[in-house]
């Protein structure tokens, strides 16, 4: 499969609702109007662009329409191509240009940070390079045992110590070893979670403290992973995790399982850090250098599909109605006198009502909606189980003795926010956003119920979504 196949298949519940609702608002409209636009926005925040960034976007589209003179609501899908084409601007890929090159990967728990070393060791070891992994979460159970699976399995070096020791040793230890092997690159897993989120801030600043000293000279990345399910959530941890490191690139895991990539979006928008890579998997191989010209295309680029339809449409001079389907590709409706066959649901797809007559066409896509849910329940399930089975038992069990069994639990909002009351002390601010996340998970737990048992009755006034409350959880709690 080629690379931009892959990433357009990892993307595609994003294009769905993203693509597939602006899509939708603009067929519903003859002229371009203030409605037009406000509904253009809502779109774009409810698929995670980010108010300011949707806003920004609208912004440069009402300039561009005045300027060009534009009239017809068909063209501004490709108005908003180079819209966020330009907004995204160039790429920049990681820098290992002076060895040994250190990347040191930070985030919170269970966003994807070891995942991503064993799939980038793999990589690298194929390119030729020499890759030592330092195993410096020494903190969750089974932490390190998790990574050297990874690293056995990408065939790589790892430098570890024992649960518990101190993750400063561990780092300066494998950038000894690795000056000492002549190795291309060393690669810094780290814990997601430590006492508090002040002990782990300190943690990783004292990390990054240790590789100034030993290693000066090497090239340096400080790469944050974040978990793109948790929608604009991501946006507010990485403001919070650049106080430690300066951060040089972010890699956004899981977008194969969101219909939130749009944060890819604001996050270059609104914190000015590249994305460098992409986690459209779970396996080794499905992690990708982001480009951001196929991001754009992936999510915004007409399908050629239905511009072969519509040069069909025109040729015979007749207007044909209809509607686009989950893929982007418009589907005509098989029935013109009962124009509207059905409702959209939360992705933006057209489900069709249920008639005696349609049947058959309403049995295949039914067919089809379970199917889709089915991966995706798999999917969650998978990213608690799978890969990390035996480790992530024995780590829950671990943290369960522990007070982190809240964590796990169904009620971790409720939970966070008292541990997080306990350490008021240490940083109010960060209560402040656990109580944003808190009150915006329940919005979240009611849509997503509603969204569970029925499509959306008025798909132009559909509810805002909230935001996921796991700032510092793990995905998959709440879906429990
Ligand atoms: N679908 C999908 N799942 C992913 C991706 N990247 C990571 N995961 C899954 O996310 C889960 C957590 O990944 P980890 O790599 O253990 O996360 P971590 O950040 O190291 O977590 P801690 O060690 O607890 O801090 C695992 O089940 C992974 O398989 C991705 O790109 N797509
Ligand atoms: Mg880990």
């Amino acid at each position: 499969m080629g690379i931009i196949k892959k990433i357009a298949d990892g993307l595609r519940k994003t294009k769905d609702f993203l693509f597939g609702g602006i899509q939708r608002i603009l067929n519903s409209f003859t002229e371009i109007d203030d409605e037009l636009f406000d509904q253009l926005e809502e779109q774009m925040i409810m698929s995670d662009i980010g108010v300011e960034t949707s806003e920004e976007i609208c912004d440069q589209l009402r300039k561009k329409i005045k300027e060009r003179g534009i009239t017809d609501p068909q063209e501004i899908m490709e108005l908003i191509h180079e819209v966020v084409s330009e907004m995204m601007g160039d790429d920049t890929g990681l820098d290992l240009s002076v060895s040994p090159a250190v990347i040191m990967v930070i985030g919170v728990n269970g966003a994807g940070k070891t995942t991503t070393i064993g799939k980038l060791s793999h990589q690298f070891k194929q390119e030729g390079k020499k890759v030592l992994v330092a195993a410096a979460d020494t903190f969750r159970a089974a932490a390190i045992d998790q990574l050297q699976v990874w690293t056995d399995r990408a065939g790589v070096d790892i430098v570890k110590h024992a649960e518990g020791s101190d993750p400063g040793a561990v780092v300066y230890d494998a950038l000894d070893a690795a000056q000492a092997r002549g190795c291309d690159v060393v690669i810094i897993d780290t814990a997601g979670r430590l006492h508090n989120k002040k002990n782990l801030m300190d943690e990783l600043a004292k990390i990054n403290r240790i590789i100034d000293k030993k290693a000066p000279e090497s090239s340096r990345e400080v790469l944050l992973v974040l978990d793109a399910t948790t929608g604009q959530n991501a946006v507010n941890q990485a403001r919070l995790f650049s106080e430690t490191a300066p951060i040089s690139g972010i890699v956004l895991t899981k977008l194969d399982g969101t219909a939130k990539g749009g944060i890819v979006i604001s996050i270059k928008n609104e914190l000015g850090i590249p994305v460098k890579l992409i986690g459209i998997g779970e396996k080794i191989e499905d992690l990708q250098p982001f480009n951001s010209r196929d991001f754009v295309d992936a999510l915004f680029a007409m399908p050629e599909a239905f511009e072969a339809e519509e040069e069909e449409s025109e040729e015979e001079g007749e207007t044909v109605l209809g509607e686009y389907n989950e893929y982007g590709e418009f589907v005509p409706y098989e029935n013109d006198e009962n124009v509207v066959l059905g409702e959209y649901n939360e992705y933006g797809e057209f489900v069709p009502y249920e008639t005696e007559e349609e049947d058959e066409a309403e049995e295949e896509s039914e067919d089809e909606a379970e199917e889709e849910s089915d991966a995706e329940d798999e999917d969650e399930a998978d990213e608690e189980s799978e890969d990390e089975d035996e480790d992530e038992a024995e780590e829950e069990s671990d943290d369960e003795d522990e007070d982190e069994a809240e964590e796990e639990s169904d009620d971790e909002d409720e939970d966070e926010a008292e541990e997080e009351s306990e350490d008021e002390d240490e940083d109010e601010a960060e209560e402040e956003s656990e109580d944003e996340a808190e009150e915006e998970s329940e919005d979240e737990d009611e849509d997503e119920a509603e969204e569970e048992e029925t499509p959306a009755p008025q798909p132009e006034k559909k509810k805002k979504r909230g935001f996921f409350s796991r700032l510092f959880g793990r995905k998959g709690d709440d879906d429990e």
